[in-house]
């Protein structure tokens, strides 16, 4: 029996509204299913993302650089493929809360982001080393897969800042550099300080021009259930990645372990 089964079979027999949230919502992915997904994913992604070159204020990072150089793999480091920005006085006063795992122990009160890079040296960083980098602030359609969406406002430091900043995702150990794709580590790895949730992310994402590293909502430090002190917003992809109360990041060639991806749903839901 694997272990999706075994869970399943120890669960109680609780009608469906007294059942936690977690099984409620394995439940639903198991009986919503991998066909049901695949095809709806891809049409929800289309509608969304627009491309919107007027978008508020997102930086385009190395844009020359990039316009010399089409044939660059993929699409990283483009700034073609911006979600649809909305004014600010469209964002909801009171944001949606979604997902508790990994925030269910108190923030640690020595919080710092921990960095790992391999072949460097592991390092922490303080939120105010986080903050003194250009805030960006975004007004866009949060989506969780579940079925709601939601424009919201975030602030914060753009996570191509920050990995332009202190030399990260590069085998070489400098910034990266759109002509170096191959220098690129493949995937980024959030976790929460006591390891309850965690999320893979492609590089691509990772460096798209709306991803923030996010301390502010609504204009407001942001609060413990939507993330404090920092969260990711990665406009790009559905809530599930949008890792709140980020401890750990580390990049690496491998899948990180992704919380929602080992109970089913598709690795990149998005992009
Ligand atoms: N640490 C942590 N981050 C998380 C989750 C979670 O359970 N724990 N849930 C995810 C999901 S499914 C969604 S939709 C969003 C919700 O973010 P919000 O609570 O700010 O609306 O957070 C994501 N990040
Ligand atoms: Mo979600």
């Amino acid at each position: 029996m694997n272990q999706a089964e075994n869970q399943k079979a120890t669960e109680p027999n609780l009608p469906e509204e007294n059942l936690p949230e977690s099984v409620v919502r394995r439940r639903m992915l198991q009986s919503f299913g991998w066909f049901a997904l695949a095809s709806a994913v891809p049409v929800g992604v289309y509608q969304w993302i627009k491309k919107s070159p007027g978008a508020q204020g997102i930086k385009r990072p190395l844009r020359n650089v990039l316009n010399t150089n089409e044939t660059i793999a993929r699409t990283y480091f483009s700034d073609t493929h911006l979600v649809t920005t909305f004014p600010v006085e469209e964002a909801a006063k009171n944001a949606r809360v979604n997902g508790y795992d990994g925030l269910k122990t108190p923030i640690p009160e020595d919080w710092k982001l921990q960095i790992e890079s391999p072949g460097k040296q592991p390092f922490d960083l303080t939120i105010d080393a986080i903050k003194a980098l250009p805030k960006h602030e975004i007004v866009y359609e949060f989506k969780c897969i579940e079925g709601w969406s939601q424009v919201q406002h975030w602030g914060g430091a753009l996570l191509s800042d920050f990995l332009e900043k202190y030399k990260l995702g590069t085998r070489s150990g400098n910034a990266p550099n759109p002509d170096k794709t191959d220098d690129l580590f493949r995937y980024v790895g959030l976790e929460t300080p006591d390891k309850g949730y965690y999320v893979g992310i492609d590089m691509e994402s990772a460096l798209h021009p709306q991803t923030i590293l996010a301390y502010e909502l609504n204009g407001e430090p942001i609060n413990a259930p939507h993330g404090a002190p920092l969260r990711l917003i990665i406009p790009v992809k559905y809530g599930v990645k949008n890792l709140k109360r980020i401890g750990r990041l580390f990049f690496s060639d491998e899948k990180p372990r992704d919380f929602w991806a080992e109970r089913g749903y598709d690795y990149y839901v998005g992009l």
